[in-house]
């Protein structure tokens, strides 16, 4: 070897090794584009929080960066994304468990209590990381982005009224089983794809949180939102495994810190989030139509529930069952 070459190798490896032990670039990709969404207020105080607490820093890639969930998902497998944040929604098609979060009437509606579910549960906590580890992802943080409702183009007071309606929902197949059950034509499609479906006429449905529905102008090319208590859109934010297991512990503590900190700020972030987001609506587009279903025209979707979570047990078998039983208990423990 000529000692130029040495000289450069030895070079190389320094700057190599002074990576490893010192300064590095994390990057993390998130599922939503306004920087006040869910996701990307999670993330931000998840760096801020890094970059307080160490001399690494976290490049963020807000959704239309980097491709669609699929896409970043795939990126966070392959070390690409060092962090990701990917809904169980997505993810369902790859963990089918994850799928539990789309029961109908699963989650409790109370803030309070379904934060402390968030916190607390066994499920979330100890049964679902070795599941996201088979994936080759450390799972971080589970938490919940707001009530979920229904836009629609017509009226909605029962399942009833959508009959042959187009509905959008996220690529999962026990979504697909639960507006089936709903009385819809269940359509699963990206994100990126829903604005421009609904436009031309394509679907005619979709359901998201508030905050989404208002961020992402979705209101501008649906006429009636429709709120029946369903769900509670959940997210998971995740590591790419090796990336993780490869730290020293100092860095796997400041980065558990950090979720730790940027769950609790979202929680409070949160609060009346869904009451603003759709007065912001109504100010944008005063003929929007905001529907909140009264307990009695709710009855018939929640009367779904028990044929929706028949489905999720038979698709994901023992392992998805005692997912389902233990999140159960979580919530029984919280109410
Ligand atoms: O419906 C969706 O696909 C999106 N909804 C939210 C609230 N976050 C990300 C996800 O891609």
């Amino acid at each position: 070897m000529s000692r130029r070459i040495s000289v450069l190798a030895l070079a190389a490896f320094g700057v190599l090794a002074a990576g490893a032990a010192g300064a590095d670039t994390w990057r993390y990709a998130t599922e939503e584009a306004a920087a006040e969404d869910v996701q990307n207020v999670f993330a931000e105080k998840f760096k801020e929080q890094i970059e307080a607490n160490s001399d690494h820093e976290v490049q963020l890639f807000p959704f239309g960066t980097l491709g669609e969930s699929a896409d970043i998902m795939e990126q966070a497998q392959s070390g690409i994304l060092q962090f990701v944040d990917q809904s169980p929604g997505f993810t369902g098609a790859l963990i089918p468990e994850a799928q539990v979060f789309f029961v109908p009437y699963l989650l409790p509606q109370d803030p309070d209590k379904l934060a402390e579910f968030f916190r607390t549960s066994k499920a979330i906590h100890e049964l679902f990381p070795p599941l996201y580890a088979k994936q080759g992802l450390e799972l971080l943080s589970m938490f919940p982005e707001g009530e979920v409702c229904m836009t629609t183009k017509k009226p909605v007071h029962s399942p009833a009224d959508l009959n042959e309606v187009k509905f959008r929902v996220m690529t999962n197949p026990l979504l697909v089983d639960s507006y089936k059950a709903f009385g819809a034509t269940p359509t699963p499609l990206p994100w990126g794809e829903v604005y421009g479906a609904l436009q031309t006429g394509i679907i005619q449905g979709q359901e998201n949180p508030g905050f989404f529905l208002d961020s992402t102008k979705i209101y501008e090319v649906t006429d009636v939102i429709t709120c029946i208590g369903h769900n509670n859109f959940t997210t998971a934010m995740m590591a790419n495994k090796d990336f993780y297991d490869g730290l020293g512990e100092e860095d796997q503590t400041l980065i558990q810190n950090a979720a730790k900190a940027a769950f609790d700020y979202i929680l409070d972030y949160q609060q009346g989030l869904q009451e603003k987001a759709l007065e912001a609506i109504k100010a944008a587009k005063p003929d929007m139509q905001i529907n909140i279903l009264s307990q009695e025209e709710r009855k018939p979707f929640m009367d779904t529930a028990g044929e929706v979570e028949s489905s999720f047990v038979s698709m994901t078998g023992d392992s998805g069952k005692t997912i389902l039983d233990q999140m159960k208990a979580d919530l029984q423990a919280v109410q």
